[in-house]
């Protein structure tokens, strides 16, 4: 075991560096999330090294070190962001993961953009990681590092994990670089999924598509072994549930309630824009609610929170406008002067803003056609400290496999999710607390830092070089569950 930490010990590698310009002035800042605020800590104590693309505004740029975390900018060019980022990852990988509710699009022109990206994120990966370090690389625009970097630095440990879901073989078979894409991933020595479902699709490709062969949770690859299964993602439990006690952020509630109309029943939709998240049909469900006559805009409303998100790629405008329709239909057929059933609010809020919104909220609805996880189920249930609430969700997000206590819905089944709505609205008190109280243990026991530590655990487990142990997940700051 090594006792003094050398600088990359530890690197991350996503699309992103985890920290962004500040509104005034030139200096950096933190980007919030849940996947930073688990990875800081271990990132800290082992001088970690974070490699990410600074974003589309930045000019090549030097490393520099941000609040004890060891940042190095990868720079793209203006057609590597079209080709590598809006094409290849989220026009071609994004729709095909997401069960290819928008047609994938096979662009021959992308794939070269992407490789070479991949190469340039690994090279940097392969100067920055210390003899015998670990790397985690993150996410569907990078699946390529992990082949690329074992090709270059055999020596490291590569974890990689996956944030969205990992589509079925007859989906993925359709990718016309399937094999190469599953290759990359085998570099590394441990591939996370976000459920148990994903790990399967992926040994079931490596079967069909490789000449390797695994079974379970483990692939031999040329005689290694590597680990594909799930590591659920999580929340900062902790810090949701410190907002929603805070006065200020209580007080905030009672006032926006108290603006919606305290006899009205509070509907809440919080999603980034994307096509992904099923807000049209979501917004339909609630049309049906409205036509159907048992509830009026003098008992029911919806707040919708939709974050602006990959406005240059032309499927998210067209969700965005087909969305701006839908509220204006509803709000033109049943509002009146004074009170609306729809309130669209298309920016970002600040995080206490937000929280304040799910205490606010007697019916969260959560609605995606496909998703990893969905953390913002995971939130509104670590927010509702009385216990109260309701939580509708998509029986496809990956939180409906540790969330069974929500109330589930088939977002493709309009009339039927209208109806579960209704039901949600009317569930008595007690029921309510039941399943509530139920959710948020399970959300506690299981926090991002739970997910950091046994990923990293996973990583530094039966390594044949000598390793630096990672804290277990008990002594990791923030894990109060
Ligand atoms: C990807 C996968 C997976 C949202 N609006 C505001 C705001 N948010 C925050 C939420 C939540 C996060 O953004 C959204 O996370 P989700 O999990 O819901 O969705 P994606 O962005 O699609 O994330 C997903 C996730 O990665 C992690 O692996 O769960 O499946 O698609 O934390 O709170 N935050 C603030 N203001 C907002 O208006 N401050």
């Amino acid at each position: 075991m090594l006792v003094s930490h050398e600088r990359g010990d530890l690197v991350v590698i996503a699309n992103r560096l985890p920290v962004h310009r500040a509104a005034a002035g030139g200096g950096w800042e933190t980007s919030p999330g849940g996947l930073v605020s688990a990875l800081m800590p271990i990132l800290r104590e082992h001088k970690g090294v974070w490699i990410g693309w600074a974003g589309s505004a930045e000019p090549s740029l030097n490393s520099f070190e941000h609040e004890g975390l060891f940042n190095v900018p990868v720079s793209l060019s203006e057609e590597e962001v079209r080709d590598y980022y809006e094409g290849f990852s989220n026009s071609t990988l994004w729709p095909l993961y997401h069960d290819a509710c928008q047609t994938p699009q096979y662009n021959r022109a992308w794939w070269a953009p992407y490789v070479a990206v991949n190469h340039r994120f690994a090279e940097v990966a392969a100067r920055e990681a210390a003899p015998h370090g670990h790397v985690l690389v993150q996410d569907y625009h990078l699946q390529l590092v992990p082949g690329m970097l074992r090709e270059m630095r055999p020596d490291v440990r590569i974890g990689f994990f996956l944030h969205i879901p990992f589509p079925p073989v007859e989906l993925f078979a359709q990718l016309p670089w399937r094999q190469r894409i599953l290759e990359g991933m085998l570099g590394a020595d441990v591939i996370g999924f976000q459920t148990r479902h994903g790990a399967q699709n992926f040994v079931r490709l490596v079967n069909r598509y490789t000449i390797h062969r695994g079974s379970g949770h483990a692939i031999n690859v040329n005689g290694r072994r590597v680990l594909a299964r799930d590591y659920p993602i999580s929340i900062d439990y902790q810090r949701i549930v410190s907002l929603a006690s805070d006065p200020a952020v209580i007080a905030r509630s009672q006032e926006i309630r108290a603006d919606l109309g305290e006899h009205r029943t509070i509907m809440l939709g919080v999603d980034r824009l994307d096509y992904t998240k099923g807000i049209d049909q979501r917004l339909r469900a609630v049309y049906e609610i409205f036509k159907n006559g048992r509830h009026t805009v003098d008992d029911l409303v919806l707040v919708q929170v939709s974050v602006p998100s990959r406005e240059s790629v032309d499927e998210y405008i067209e969700v965005r406008d087909r969305i701006e329709k839908l509220v204006g239909h509803i709000n033109g057929e049943f509002g009146k002067v004074g009170a609306v059933p729809v309130h669209y609010l298309r920016r970002s809020l600040p995080i206490e803003e937000l929280v304040a919104y799910y205490l606010a909220a007697d019916v969260m609805l959560v609605t995606p056609f496909r998703d990893g996880m969905n953390l913002v189920a995971k939130e509104y249930v670590a927010s509702r400290r009385d216990d109260t609430g309701v939580l509708v969700l998509s029986e496809f997000t990956g939180s409906a496999v540790e969330l069974d206590r929500a109330v589930m819905v088939n977002p493709h089944d309009i009339d039927g999710m209208a109806a579960i709505i209704e039901r949600a609205i009317a569930m008595p008190r007690a029921e309510q607390v039941r399943r509530m109280r139920s959710l948020r243990q399970r959300v506690r026991k299981r926090t991002v830092f739970t997910w950091a530590a046994d990923f990293t655990q996973a990583l530094t487990a039966d390594q044949p070089q000598p390793v630096t142990s990672f804290p277990p997940a008990t002594t990791l700051a923030g894990d109060r569950s």
